[in-house]
């Protein structure tokens, strides 16, 4: 338990504040109690120093003291550092292509006619995706072309002749170059991260570097499932447009069945979202106003950018989102799910729904979802929250006034229709032109969790005010979106307050020539994680445009508060892709000053990427500066 002060040091979003008091009175143990129990943490760990990857183990080095300078095994710390980076690089690249996979699986079994509940809803995007892929489109039925796009990404999984195609046929034409000459053409999704598994065993490779390459080779297999899993969602679900709705805990209503969908495959919660009209009826049988789905992590965004489903809270503050007492049900699919929730929402009276064989918790109530009976799952499991709904009816519920506007839904495809207003020929040429004339200086990406040990959205919030001072176009994705529409970065109304000049005009012309009654918003929502995607390809167009590679743009990224593995594989591959990359925490590498110089220094030489690990979020941002205006003067950009 903390005191007041303490309180301000958890997270700096005024709902979650009042939870966590909340929570405190009630006696409920939250993340940030874990947290401080935990500490001091072991700083072996810490440092990447420790190793379990046999039975002879676990071995710790000391880098300080007299103690072994090596396993027992006799591998160094660089060998240490290096082997644990690499799992974590290959832990997340099979989860997201594990979530592409089953995208995959769900588009085969609907060409194949054995689901009902999906079809081809965006064919313009499923000819371009084909048409990349050189399967043939013309004159062919929608369902035979995704047949073909699905068995082409279920191939990309294995090892075969041809690179990785999502990989090989995403990056600019220099990029593959750059990676064929590096080695670091995937071969298939997971070939790579069965590769890192064998050469990271007892025993095998045993030099620093060589580890490296093979880990930076695993994150490009990483873009690849993420690339397919925007890809796929796009085709099945529609390619998002821009769209107002609301984020922060605020969004729960106290009259209405409330269900969060919390996770990250829209395989389920879109089509929770698709029955949820027709289940209104039995909500209102039941006594409550409607249903009112929220959203919670990245199935968070794919729901609202598609369906203007509002957003609850994200990442570290997930647990908030069931003590107001409010929510009948949280459904979970896999990924960032906290097993604590079971925990709290037995205090609070949620039913926590698990959907996936994959992802049970001990105490949740499981539905066994399956595509085949994909909408009578989706309302078995609103069934859950209805039920759940009448047993509420005598508990006080508090739930905090608090929630902004949010304009989100901006997929590549709507930016550039966006722009076509401006220029219905050229239309990336008023992007172009307006980094060219430094009214947008450059592009930062804002990636990645919320980390307990951050306070919460603290290194986002500080980090886009400077930025977008500086002209500095923001873009969005995952639980950094989240932090930053909770609190108004993606609300046109701030642009104002929050722009530089240059910005605003720019913002605010694009605006104007769509109609829109006012500026876009200071931020632009790209997505969930897996849309890190659209990032990259929007990097890929302009470079493209500009005709050099993508090491060369004034674009970095930022995972200022990572949590997962999964922001760990994305940090690799923007280096790969070659952007600067700033990570807010710190990473278990600093236990091998050899692997720290090649991940921040050295591996320049060799992608153009590098990451940046700085902890403070004001020095964050002058360093991501100047790393952005170190490219225009390479580019010859005043
Ligand atoms: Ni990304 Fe999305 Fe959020 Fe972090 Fe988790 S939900 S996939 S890993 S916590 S941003
Ligand atoms: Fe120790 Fe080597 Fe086994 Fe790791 S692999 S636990 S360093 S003996």
């Amino acid at each position: 338990m903390s005191d007041g002060k303490d309180i301000l040091s958890r997270s700096t979003d005024p709902a979650i504040l009042q939870m966590i008091a909340k929570a405190e009175k009630m006696g409920v143990t939250t993340v940030w109690d874990r947290y401080d129990a935990m500490t001091p943490q072991c700083g072996f760990a810490e440092t990447g120093l420790c190793c379990r990857h046999c039975l002879q183990g676990p071995c710790r080095i000391n880098p300080f003291g007299d103690e072994p300078k090596t396993g027992i095994c006799g591998a160094s710390a660089d060998v240490m550092v290096a082997r644990g980076i690499d799992r974590a690089i290959a832990a997340g690249t099979a989860a997201h292509s594990g979530h592409a996979r089953h995208l995959a699986h769900t588009m085969l079994k609907m060409a194949e006619g054995k689901t009902r509940d999906y079809k081809v809803k965006d064919v313009e995007k499923l000819k371009a995706v084909a048409t990349r892929l050189n399967i043939p489109v013309k004159g062919r039925k929608e369902n035979e072309i995704a047949l073909d796009v699905a068995k082409a990404a279920l191939a990309d999984f294995h090892e075969k002749d041809t690179p990785v195609l999502w990989a090989a046929t995403v990056v600019t034409p220099g990029r593959v170059k750059v990676l064929t000459d590096l080695g670091l053409v995937p071969k298939g999704i997971d070939h790579e991260v069965s590769d890192i598994m064998h050469r990271t065993l007892y025993g095998v490779d045993a030099d620093a570097v060589n580890l490296l390459l093979a880990g930076l080779r695993c994150s490009v297999a990483d873009l690849a499932g993420c690339y397919m899993g925007t890809d796929l969602a796009d085709i099945l679900f529609g390619t998002p447009k821009p769209i107002v709705t609301e984020a922060n805990l605020g969004v729960i209503k106290a009259d209405a069945v409330n269900i969060a969908v919390h996770g990250h495959n829209p395989v389920l919660s879109d089509v929770i979202v698709s029955v949820a009209k027709e289940m209104e009826k039995e909500a209102k049988a039941a006594g409550a106003s409607d249903i009112n789905l929220v959203g919670i992590c990245c199935t968070g965004n794919e729901v609202m950018m598609r369906h203007t489903i509002p957003a609850c809270t994200h990442s570290v503050s997930q647990e908030m989102a069931i003590m107001n007492g409010a929510l009948d049900a949280m459904v979970v699919d896999y990924q960032c799910i906290m097993p604590s929730l079971v925990t709290v929402a037995e205090c609070m009276g949620t039913t926590i729904v698990t959907t996936m064989d994959i992802c049970k918790i001990s105490g949740a109530t499981h539905v066994d979802f399956s595509e085949e009976a994909a909408s009578e799952k989706a309302k078995e499991t609103i069934r859950i929250a209805i039920k759940n709904f009448s047993n509420r009816a005598k508990r006080a519920v508090d739930i905090p006034n608090i929630k902004t506007p949010v304009v989100s839904g901006f997929s590549v495809e709507a930016i550039v229709a966006a722009l076509s207003k401006l220029d219905a020929k050229d239309p990336l040429k008023p992007l172009v032109d307006n980094i060219k004339a430094g009214n947008i200086r450059g592009v930062c990406l804002f990636a990645g969790c919320n980390n307990v040990k951050v306070p919460q959205d603290r290194n986002f919030t500080v980090m886009a005010r400077k930025l977008l001072k500086k002209n500095v176009l923001v873009v969005a994705t995952g639980c950094g979106a989240g932090a930053l529409m909770r609190h108004g970065f993606m609300n046109p109304a701030n642009v104002d307050e929050l722009c530089g000049d240059g910005l605003k005009a720019v913002l605010t012309a694009i605006g104007k020539a769509n109609n829109l009654g006012g500026p876009l918003p200071p931020v632009l929502h790209m997505g969930s994680c897996v849309d890190n995607s659209r990032a990259v390809a929007l990097s890929v167009a302009v470079a493209n445009y500009l005709r050099v590679d993508t090491d060369k743009l004034p674009v970095v990224a930022s995972a200022a508060e990572a949590v997962s593995e999964k922001a760990v594989s994305i940090g690799a591959y923007a280096v790969a892709a070659g952007l600067p990359t700033h990570v807010g925490v710190m990473l278990p590498v600093l236990g091998s000053p050899l692997v720290t110089q090649v991940l921040t220094e050295k591996v320049k030489d060799l992608t153009g990427g590098y990451f940046i690990v700085d902890l403070d979020p004001d020095s964050s941002a002058e360093k991501v500066l100047n790393a952005i205006e170190a490219r225009r003067a390479g580019l010859g950009l005043g």
